[in-house]
């Protein structure tokens, strides 16, 4: 080997690391022409000791300027390898701004809190204070207190969701202080989810003296089958009125107000008797449905919305009974008032346009999204 014969290896090394394709390929250059034990270079410096003595300095200022272009080669790749690398790393990192954003959900009331707003909102306006009382009740303040026994036929009227049987809660009942009329008598009480606001008119007796206005929205329960107008989770409103001068006529008042309040002039309003025992008398309020126009059919026959009576009823009341007053320790010769106790779905299914009162709860957002 001469050293013409080096300047064309760094040459032919220069030509090879410029086309290596990566970082392996390099690595292997590198090894094979610049390797310190089997690399090209040293393999020719071993051949030094055998070369005339004149050709050595010549021979060996050739190698050394080979293995310089070899190892500047080297780098110079080295760095656009590099380089090559960093641009591909931001390119795949670029945030392109012609994609569209991600659509932001801007969240909102359910219409069952929207409706109890609304309807706590109304009755504010007629001196209704909103108050809120336990969704697990006594026996004493669903029932007893409100003139249902244990044998009553209109428990019947109540499908009720049972927690604790008879017979095991007097630590419980002492620890609550419920009711004192049935705390007076010592005896146990049963613990049930309550199928209606009512219980509240009495517990809200006890703690306040006349005149008593109140609201009272809240989740009751019954176990019943479901349909187009029954939930077995479901929302009421109950009010109370106690004064010394009411009468139906202030009940009626009080009532056509809020739906006149609540629906405009439209909606048409049945008022007639009904039964309850602790309201005396009793009547039911209902409003013409919004389905069929009040006709009981649609095109499809008979209207599923109000089972083809052309009414969706919308809340008991009536005149508060002489005992529940009593009960509670108020004057009935000297105290009257009123209660009512309505469906807050089924206000929402005829604000909304709601055929079906399961669907505010199923919770399908694109229902929800949608009235
Ligand atoms: C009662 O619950 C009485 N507490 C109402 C009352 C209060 C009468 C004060 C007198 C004085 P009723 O079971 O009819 O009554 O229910 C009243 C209203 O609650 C119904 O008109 C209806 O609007 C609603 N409601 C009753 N059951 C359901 C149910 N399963 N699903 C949805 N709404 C219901």
């Amino acid at each position: 080997m001469r050293a013409e014969d080096l300047s064309e290896l760094a040459g032919r090394a220069e030509a090879e690391i410029a086309a290596a394709p990566d970082e392996a390929a390099l690595d292997a250059l590198r090894v094979r022409y610049a390797g310190r034990r089997e690399g090209e270079i040293t393999k020719a410096m071993k051949r030094l000791p055998a070369l005339p003595a004149g050709e050595r300095p010549a021979f060996g200022a050739a190698a050394n300027a080979a293995r310089e272009r070899i190892e500047a080669a080297l780098e110079r790749r080295t760095a656009a390898l590099r380089d090559a690398a960093l641009q591909r790393d931001l390119a795949a990192a670029a945030v392109d701004l012609t994609l569209p954003p991600r659509r932001v959900r801007i969240g909102r009331y359910h219409p069952i809190t929207r409706t109890i707003r609304e309807i706590s909102r109304i009755f504010a306006g007629m001196g209704f204070e909103a108050v809120e009382g336990p969704e697990v009740e006594w026996d004493y303040y669903a029932f007893e207190a409100l003139n249902i026994p244990a044998d009553h036929p209109a428990r019947d009227k109540f499908s009720t969701l049972w927690v604790q049987a008879e017979g095991s809660m007097e630590v419980a009942l002492a620890a609550t202080g419920a009711g004192r009329a049935r705390a007076a008598t010592g005896q146990p009480d049963r613990i049930l989810l309550r199928p209606h606001t009512s219980p509240m008119q009495i517990r809200v007796m006890e703690q306040r003296r006349p005149p008593v206005r109140v609201i009272v929205p809240g989740r009751c329960f019954r176990f019943e089958a479901t349909d187009p107008t029954h939930e077995s989770v479901f929302f009421q409103y109950e009010g109370l009125a106690i004064d010394e001068q009411l009468t139906m006529a202030d009940l009626k008042g009080v009532l056509y107000s809020f739906a006149r309040q609540l629906f405009g002039g439209e909606r048409k309003v049945r008022f007639r008797p009904d039964y309850f025992p602790f309201t005396e008398p009793s009547a039911e309020i209902a409003f013409d449905c919004f389905a069929c126009d009040g006709t009981g059919v649609t095109n499809e026959g008979k209207c599923r919305t109000c089972a083809g009576s052309a009414w969706i009823e919308a809340a008991g009341c009536g005149m508060v009974h002489p005992d529940a007053l009593r009960r509670v320790g108020y004057d009935p010769s000297k105290y009257q008032g009123f209660a009512f106790g309505g469906g807050v779905e089924r206000l929402a299914m005829l604000l909304t346009g709601t055929v079906d009162i399961r669907l505010f709860h199923q919770n399908d957002l694109r229902y929800l999204e949608s009235v």
